[in-house]
């Protein structure tokens, strides 16, 4: 095994490979930390993006609200830093993985690098927050793909609903939002029938999204957690395996090399 820092961690890591390759259904809940490698900033933490800016003040309807200017500007530069990264190997890892078997991702990011990674229907993620590259109007229902540069110089030059012309935001679910309550439910339907639940660098902060994992665990599947440091799951998790997603993920679910 390529870069397993200790022998404890290449133990944990067969046992994990285990519990997978024996489980039938497996639900993988990801988030930023999945991504770092990538280069796109995680929240929380050391760099993370909460650490310059209030999550209060960019984060929630309030603050779209007061200032659509600010916010759009801040979604503008993370939308510039994400366009210049790509899937890293824990993003191909879990594509493949889902390619092959009764294997469903769900996703928190925003960041698109799953949808990038994945080849094939069966590899999209079930996404809970929405995403940096659509936008949606804060009057009607149109909702729309899009890549450009985001003008944040004024109000006047912010992006507008083609359809009827009003202010359009990002579509992503802020802090007070609801989830899309279809996609919610199928995710803890998942989460409660899976055999396994691999969650991938999530600070599990955040609800609903940090419950999925219990939901598993009561129904007695097996918690695998990947992340460089400890989370409130940790204690819990079945396995908890310390270490970047981009090394430990393909491990997991590389295909026996007897297979
Ligand atoms: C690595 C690594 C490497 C680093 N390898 N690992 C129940 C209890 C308490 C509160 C609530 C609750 N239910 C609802 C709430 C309120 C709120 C909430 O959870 N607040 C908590 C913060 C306390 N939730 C909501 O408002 C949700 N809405 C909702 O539930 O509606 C109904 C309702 C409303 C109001 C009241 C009650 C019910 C909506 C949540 C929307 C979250 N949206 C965001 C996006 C914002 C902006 C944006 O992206 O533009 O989603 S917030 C942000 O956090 C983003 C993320 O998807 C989410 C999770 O963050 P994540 O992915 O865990 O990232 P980090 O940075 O926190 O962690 C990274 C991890 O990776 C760390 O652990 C690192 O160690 C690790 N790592 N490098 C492996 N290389
Ligand atoms: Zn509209």
């Amino acid at each position: 095994m390529a870069d397993l820092a200790s022998d404890a961690l290449r133990a944990a890591v067969g046992r994990a490979r285990g519990l997978l390759r024996d489980a039938a259904r497996v639900v993988v809940l990801t988030g930023a930390g999945v991504s770092a490698e990538s280069g796109v900033p995680t929240f929380r933490g050391p760099g993370g993006l909460w650490k310059n800016y209030r999550a209060e003040d960019l984060a929630t309807p309030g603050a779209f609200t007061r200032d659509p200017r600010l916010v759009w500007e801040w979604y503008g530069w993370r939308r510039s830093i994400v366009q210049q990264c790509v899937p890293n190997a824990a993003h191909v890892a879990l594509a493949g993985a889902a390619d092959r078997r009764v294997f469903r991702i769900v996703k928190q990011n925003v960041d698109g690098l799953h949808v990038e990674a994945a080849q094939s229907p069966a590899a999209q993620p079930l996404e809970l927050h929405g995403s940096l590259f659509r936008m949606r109007c804060t009057r009607c229902t149109a909702r729309r793909a899009d890549r450009d540069v985001i003008d944040a110089t004024s109000l006047e030059t912010l992006p507008r609903c083609t359809a009827c012309g009003a202010l359009a935001r990002p579509d992503i679910v802020w802090f007070g939002e609801s989830l899309d309550a279809n996609v919610l439910g199928e995710a803890m339907e998942l989460a409660s029938h899976a055999d396994a639940c691999l969650v991938v660098g999530t600070s599990a902060l955040v609800h609903p999204a940090a419950g999925l994992a219990d939901l598993t665990r009561r129904a007695g599947g097996a918690v695998i957690e990947v992340n460089v440091a400890d989370t409130p799951l940790t204690n819990d998790a079945t396995i908890s395996l310390r270490g970047p997603a981009a090394v430990l993920v393909p491990e997991l679910l590389a295909p026996d090399s007897d297979a």
